[in-house]
């Protein structure tokens, strides 16, 4: 018969605060970058799932599911409404209610940090991420959770998706445009020492803790054995993943990327201390969390080819361009790939060559921390959603992943995104995620009740037979 997966091995789902609790501006709460910025075209930020007023039945229907772990995120305004002051009990009420009702489930929680949703007094006060106040806010901000949650929360991420800030850049703020290529590279500096600091004070604090970032990532192809072209899906693979990951794990910059930051000088300000805590060997990540959608396929990109950042257009409409780093690489279709309905990819195979890659460089666990396919759904009459079409993208997935954990990859677990329908980040309630269905609109609430689909049912066996089914 077919293989398992190792023993306690973490089934979950994911959600992330701002696109999933609402509240946005109750109970001390203040706004966060992205409840300011997100999906202006499509919806407002301030009930999303409404999961702050439903999480009771929200983690029934978790338990129900059979979840032995739930990945969400603590959003940093609702428990520091000033970015870098008082502490709001209830914000630390909610979160502390939350993981322990998740454990008298039997479901160990994963919490995320930082999930886009810096506080918006910060920005404005200093511009957030571009300045190194930002390092001891959010070192506050790290001992404040660990003091409150860490007796009860094993699992922690740091940073959600570092990488994308290159590639949605609305995620900080940003427009995207090539004039803002230095304050990127300053503001991922920033968040690399922030990283280090929380890692750091988490092992300090919390010696069982287990700690590291979740990152976006996804494996490069050449679009053709033109060595041109193989050398193009090396170049993207340096700059889009091994950049961010050799930060985290060796604590140094790629010495292709830095040599590209002197040429075009990109370099960030760095302070004589930043070598040694991005080195410390107290800041290595003890696993990472790889949030997995599709491959990237890319060409050889002539010197004289238009810069394109990698931007995706927040209307949600096609006009996905691809990212283009003149003389390195860039991202083009294949034409092997079937594509969902925004035009991403479906690259199962993808999940465990990238495993591999990232495996056979660093060697530590790996957590997936978000994978999953985002649809326009409508809800029977009989209250049913037949959402074959996820079925299918995830039990493609599993296989393969089975198949790499088969083949050597250590994999602790899997956090599909998304457990429950939330907000998307680029396309609002038109696109669906979950295993369960959230009734409401972009334009209308409705009566936001919960019904499982299909999905729901599939997962619950694929849990029951630890991934056999
Ligand atoms: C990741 C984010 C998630 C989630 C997911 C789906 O980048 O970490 O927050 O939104 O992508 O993306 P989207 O909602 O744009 O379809």
């Amino acid at each position: 018969g077919k293989q398992t997966f190792p023993d306690g091995f973490l089934w979950g789902g994911a959600t992330s605060a701002y696109q999933f609790e609402g509240a946005r501006d109750e109970d001390g709460k203040s706004r966060s970058i992205v409840d300011n910025s997100i999906n202006a075209h499509y919806t407002d930020t301030s009930i999303t799932s409404d999961h702050y007023h439903h999480w009771r039945e929200d983690v029934a229907l978790m338990k129900e599911l059979g979840l032995n772990s739930y990945r969400f995120s603590i959003a940093w305004p609702r428990i520091i409404p000033s970015g870098n002051g008082a502490t709001n009990p209830k914000g630390i009420k909610f979160y502390s209610d939350l993981i322990d009702a998740l454990l008298a489930a039997g479901i160990e929680p994963v919490v995320t940090i930082y999930h886009f949703d810096l506080p918006q007094t910060l920005q404005d006060q200093y511009g957030g991420w571009r300045s190194r106040q930002i390092i001891a806010d959010f070192d506050h901000y790290c001992y404040v959770l660990y003091k409150n949650f860490g007796d009860r929360v094993k699992y922690w991420l740091t940073i959600n998706e570092q990488s994308n800030m290159f590639a949605l850049p609305y995620l900080l703020n940003l427009s995207g445009d090539e004039s803002e290529e230095r304050v990127k590279f300053q503001m991922n500096h920033h968040m690399m020492l922030a990283n280090a600091q929380a890692i750091i004070r988490a092992h300090e604090m919390m010696p069982h803790a287990i700690i590291g970032p979740a990152i976006g990532l996804s494996p490069y192809y050449a679009l053709t054995a033109d060595p041109q072209d193989v050398i193009a899906a090396h170049n993207a693979t340096v700059f889009r993943n091994d950049f961010f990951t050799d930060l985290y794990f060796k604590g140094t910059y790629h010495p292709e990327v830095m040599n590209y930051l002197v040429a075009d000088d990109l370099v960030p300000d760095m302070e004589p201390n930043d070598a040694a805590l991005l080195m410390n060997p107290a800041a290595k990540p003890d696993y990472l969390g790889i949030n997995y959608y599709e491959s990237k396929t890319v060409r050889a990109a002539p010197r004289d080819t238009a810069y394109h950042s990698p931007a995706m257009s927040v209307t949600g409409e096609d006009v996905r361009v691809g990212e283009t780093r003149p003389g390195l690489y860039q991202e083009v279709a294949n034409s092997h790939l079937p594509t969902n309905e925004w035009h991403w990819e479906i690259d199962p195979a993808g999940l465990r060559i990238l495993l591999h890659q990232i495996y056979d460089r660093y060697g530590v666990p790996l957590i997936i921390t978000e994978n999953g396919i985002g649809g326009v759904e409508q809800l029977t009459s009989d209250h049913q959603i037949h959402d074959d079409y996820r079925i299918d993208f995830l039990d493609k997935h599993l296989v393969e992943l089975r198949q790499a954990i088969a083949e050597g990859v250590d994999v602790i677990g899997y956090e599909p995104w998304s457990f429950m329908d939330l907000l998307s980040t680029t396309n609002g309630f038109r696109k669906r995620y979950g295993f369960v269905y959230v009734n409401r609109t972009d334009e209308d609430l409705l009566d936001l009740n919960r019904y499982k689909k299909d999905s729901f049912y599939w997962y619950q066996k694929v849990i029951e037979t630890n991934g056999m089914s």
